[in-house]
């Protein structure tokens, strides 16, 4: 039953039209497939993501060698072995790379084989994936998540420079996770109304991610207002909280943030999330501050962290080394977690429990490359992360993860809890 009978992988194409890695690993009780997601505002500290460089192929972007490197060296290694055994294949995986940033076989190539032995590994022992993690993690799981989605796309994901990547609804006020999807739902086809009454149906583009994308919007105050408005329309404005995430590591400079026309040091920048925030209900910012910036991390987090949530990525990259660093500076309060950030899902799961036992959140989050692959809905469950960041509720890739949540809510019936307003008191 649990007995790796093959392992293969094949290029395929992600949300947004570049080719990414699948992997199917068969073991008796049948077939499973994990697809890997891609980042286009990459922190330059994650685990790399290999590409083949052959112009002549999806403009170099090509995943063959990652491809090959599954088929040819990790395959063999794994055939026979027990898919129950998470932490050992993963230790074995990461062994076969051998370097420190997964840069031999590629972040690409380790991460849908890991992910897919979690899939064979749940059905081996004869329980849906979310309780299998749970297992792994080493608790009972039934906390849904809040979802954070992203309504107004901006910088890398919207084609814009020097601009806030992510507008983000949370609906803290939902009383269960199938009713936070419809209240975002309701409020981003309101948004649609009134940016298609501002600029024209034809003014309104669309992100990576499924937001709108409306670069005549430069100013953030407009764009928030605008979300706003969308929210009360649609009857939610007591009930639905901001997140942001700046990825402000796009926007950094050689000591300086630069927002439109507007240049800002670390200190000025945390100013002005400070004031954005006695102006707007926001409850959550993300990469405010640039990668390496620790310093100004520190002082978002002394003026900030006490009211809303700080939230690391590109920051932490889903590494326990630097989340480590993060809690002796005190320089955040949460970790946003990516699985293709460090590669595998026992370093993953490591990242999760190290916040955790901080007191710090979680935050399971997609990538604005997406696939079909619902893998990170059953993780949010598993972990009992509490919040989950997957986009807007609009395109499959991201509604995916969004559908998966609603039918595990279902199945959990009773059972399930969601966390609402205490999003971060869950710990
Ligand atoms: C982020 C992510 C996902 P990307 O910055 O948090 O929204 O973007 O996958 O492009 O790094
Ligand atoms: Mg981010």
């Amino acid at each position: 039953m649990s007995e790796i009978i093959s392992v293969k992988a094949r290029e395929i194409l992600d949300s947004r039209g570049n080719p990414t890695v699948e992997v199917d690993v068969a073991t008796t009780c049948g077939v499973f497939r994990a697809l890997t997601p891609s980042g286009a505002s990459a922190g330059q500290h994650e685990a790399i993501e290999l590409r083949d460089g052959d112009a002549a192929r999806y403009l170099g972007k090509g995943t063959l060698k990652a491809v090959d490197n599954v088929n040819q060296r990790i395959a063999p290694k794994l055939i026979g072995l027990d898919c129950r055994h998470q932490e050992t294949l993963d230790n074995l995986l990461i062994k076969i790379d051998g370097t420190e940033n997964k840069g031999k076989l590629g972040a690409n190539a380790l991460l849908p084989v890991s992910m897919a032995i979690t899939k064979a590994g749940a059905a081996a022992s004869g329980v849906p994936l979310y309780v299998y993690i749970g297992q792994l993690f080493g608790i009972i799981p039934y906390r849904l998540p809040v979802p954070m989605c992203n309504v107004i796309n901006g910088g890398k994901h919207a084609g814009q420079e020097n601009s806030i990547q992510e507008h983000m609804l949370m609906p803290t006020g939902a009383k269960n996770f199938t009713e936070a999807i419809r209240m975002v739902s309701e409020s981003y086809h309101n948004l649609a109304t009134l940016l298609k009454a501002k600029f024209g149906a034809s003014g309104v583009l669309i992100g990576d991610e499924g937001g709108f994308a409306p670069s005549q919007i430069v100013d953030i105050d407009e764009r928030l207002d605008l979300m706003l408005k969308a929210v009360e329309n649609a009857g939610y404005s007591r009930k639905m909280k901001i997140a942001l995430d700046p990825a402000s590591s796009e926007f950094f400079n050689e000591g300086t943030y630069t927002i439109g026309p507007k240049s800002y040091s670390g200190g000025e920048m945390v100013d002005f999330y400070v004031k954005l925030c006695e102006r707007y209900p926001i409850v959550s910012i993300e990469d405010g501050l640039a990668e390496d910036d620790w310093d100004s991390w520190v002082e978002i987090t002394k003026k900030l962290g006490s009211k809303i949530q700080i939230v690391g990525d590109d920051l932490f990259v889903t590494n326990t080394k630097r989340i480590r660093k993060g809690i002796e500076l005190q320089a955040a309060n949460s970790v946003l977690i990516k699985l293709n950030q460090i590669g595998t899902v026992t370093e993953t799961l490591n990242a999760i429990k190290m916040a955790q036992d901080e007191g710090w959140t979680a935050v399971v989050s997609h990538r604005s490359g997406e696939t079909e692959d619902t893998f990170i809905a059953d993780l949010v469950v598993g972990t009992s992360a509490g919040q989950i960041k997957t986009g807007a509720p609009a395109r499959s890739d991201r509604n995916a993860k969004y559908n998966q949540l609603i039918r595990i809510e279902e199945e959990l019936g009773e059972k399930a809890e969601y966390p609402g307003v205490d999003f971060r008191e869950i710990l």
